[in-house]
């Protein structure tokens, strides 16, 4: 039975860096969720008996939303819906699925690192048949149409019990729930080699892993312990819990503290790892060292060769705009194009689909490449092992060998989480306005360049993404980027990301707070950052 339900739109369903996210209750309200996924049906042409991939973190409300969207699909004409057993599967292994299955899409439910429960966060985004997020042509369509909607359209069955693995028919939809792991791991296994990296553990080799109580514990259960061989005691905080214990599953040194502890502690395991919510981040730290993750990115990117699945070497880099330009060391040594691309996967979906690039990455501890179209957090950390497994020496001797090699970026991001809105654009607006008379301008020691508001044109498709960060450069090089999050649930998010290049390798091992100390403080001079916020301090250092 198909119903059409009358409904009346809301004005706030427009999505940023990564789908629509809100605070529960905020899904809650009445067809909130259903207008939002009407209208990106609403927006997409051609699905008429196809297949469609839903995943989800696990977070709070995840098997609820699930429910409704198969109804949905049904109602709307899909044929089959791949639905992860329990609603889990991970962002890159949703985005594999749509691949190896061939789907017209997938929806994935997540608010990746933010925190979930009952008033905490959700977020749902759609992922085309490359399985990559909807560019931003396709976000704008299912905004517009979300701000006139008057229907939805749904299907009466029962709720589908989706902890058991197989197939049903509801509603003429055929619904297969089906292992969240096995094709991810798959994939894996064909990427990587997996003996050597098998070899390395058994040697004694120790991996700790911290699935942050979100989707990626049983990919590690079965992909480090069971097929690697790593001490499952090791693996810590491994199942999947909908308020993540309370914590916010963000791989970074505030919420992974007791990780980065055990990592720098005299008994320390040789490697550590960590993933977020929906699993595409990942937070790599060696013995006694933090890799910054824009220094990840380069280091993947130079010893990717070394993997099975990149031994041709690599096409291309691709890292967003406030990544470090570590990267495009490689890259211009590799004879490489590098790109710069606005902040957010959706961008890197055209290089990767069209060939330009195999490897992309972020500073938001986000790397990935052409295996599927979303960044991916165990992929990352796989990598690692497996560049570890044939140069055994340790993530310590690789860090430095690749700064003596190509010299270290001092890097650093700092946040003002929920800051007041107009504050916040008060003081984007404040620098830009000033973007005429900053060339020249001394801040201390540093006198800048140049300052501009970053645009992409897409090379693949010629379009246009306008105000994506504003960009101070200085003399010398070092730079200063700001920009406001497209993340966040409440109030502002500023976000400051500072750098600068040190090819003296006698000048390697400073600590970096300290070394960005100039351009910290001319950060503030620029922005009035405690005048116009109120904050005395950064909520996270990155
Ligand atoms: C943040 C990160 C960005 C990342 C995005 C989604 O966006 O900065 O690099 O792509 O989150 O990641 P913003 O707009 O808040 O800066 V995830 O793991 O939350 O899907
Ligand atoms: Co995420």
């Amino acid at each position: 039975m198909i119903r059409t339900v009358s409904s009346t739109p809301y004005s706030d369903q427009k999505p940023g860096t990564s789908g629509l996210r809100k605070k529960v209750p905020v899904f809650q309200q009445q067809n909130y969720t259903e207008n939002f996924i009407q209208s990106i049906f609403d927006s997409l042409q051609g699905f008429k008996g196809e297949t469609l991939v839903i995943g989800g973190d696990g977070r709070y409300y995840n098997r609820e939303v699930i429910q409704i969207a198969l109804r949905m699909a049904a109602a709307n004409g899909f044929g089959r819906v791949l639905v992860g057993q329990g609603g889990i599967m991970s962002t890159p292994a949703v985005s594999h699925v749509i691949r190896k299955h061939k789907a017209f899409g997938g929806i994935i439910l997540s608010a990746s690192h933010n925190p979930g429960g009952p008033n905490e966060d959700f977020g749902i985004k759609y992922n085309a048949s490359n399985g990559g997020p909807a560019p931003e042509s396709l976000t704008d369509a299912i905004f517009a149409r979300s701000r006139v909607i008057d229907r939805y359209l749904t299907a009466d069955f029962p709720d589908v019990n989706l902890d058991s693995i197989g197939s049903l028919n509801a509603g003429g939809l055929m619904i297969e729930v089906i292992d969240p792991v096995d094709d991810y791991a798959e994939l894996m296994e064909h990427l990587f080699d997996f003996g050597a990296i098998r070899d390395l553990i058994a040697g004694g080799f120790r991996v700790t892993f911290d699935a942050m109580h979100a989707v990626t514990g049983p990919y590690a259960r079965e992909i480090l312990v069971n097929r690697l061989g790593a001490d499952p005691a090791l693996i810590r905080n491994d199942v999947p819990l909908e308020d993540f214990g309370g914590h916010h599953p963000d791989p970074n040194l505030v919420h992974a503290r007791e990780l980065y502890d055990t990592m720098m502690a005299p008994d320390a395991p040789d490697f550590g790892a960590a993933s977020d919510g929906d699993g595409d981040r990942n937070l790599i730290i060696g013995r006694s060292i933090f890799v910054t993750p824009s220094d990840s990115l380069a280091m993947l990117a130079a010893n990717a060769h070394l993997a099975p699945g990149y031994k041709a070497g690599i096409a291309g880099i691709a890292r967003s705009m406030p990544t470090s330009g570590a990267a495009d060391r490689v890259a211009a040594k590799m004879e490489v194009q590098l790109y710069e691309t606005p902040t957010g996967w959706k961008f890197f979906g055209n290089l990767l689909d069209a060939g330009r690039v195999t490897i992309c990455g972020e500073e938001s501890a986000g790397t990935g490449s052409t295996h599927v179209r979303e960044k991916d957090g165990l992929w990352a950390v796989l990598l690692w092992l497996n560049i570890l497994a044939v140069r055994r020496q340790s993530v310590l001797e690789i860090v430095e060998d690749h700064w003596a090699t190509y010299g270290r970026t001092y890097y650093s991001r700092h946040d003002y989480e929920a800051v007041d809105t107009d504050a916040a654009n008060t003081l984007m607006a404040r620098i830009e306005e000033r973007f005429g008379a900053l060339p020249g301008t001394k801040l201390g020691p540093l006198t800048v360049a140049r300052a501009d508001n970053f645009s992409y044109h897409d090379p693949v498709d010629l379009s246009v993404s306008r105000n994506q960060g504003i960009r101070i450069h200085f003399e010398g090089g070092a730079r200063i980027v700001f920009r406001l999050s497209g993340t966040g649930t409440s109030g502002a998010t500023l976000r400051v990301y500072m750098e600068f290049y040190e090819p003296d390798p006698a000048r390697h091992n400073r600590d970096t707070q300290e070394a960005l100390s100039d351009l910290i403080a001319a950060a503030e001079e620029l922005a009035s950052i405690r005048a116009l916020t109120g904050r005395d301090a950064p909520t996270v250092i990155t």
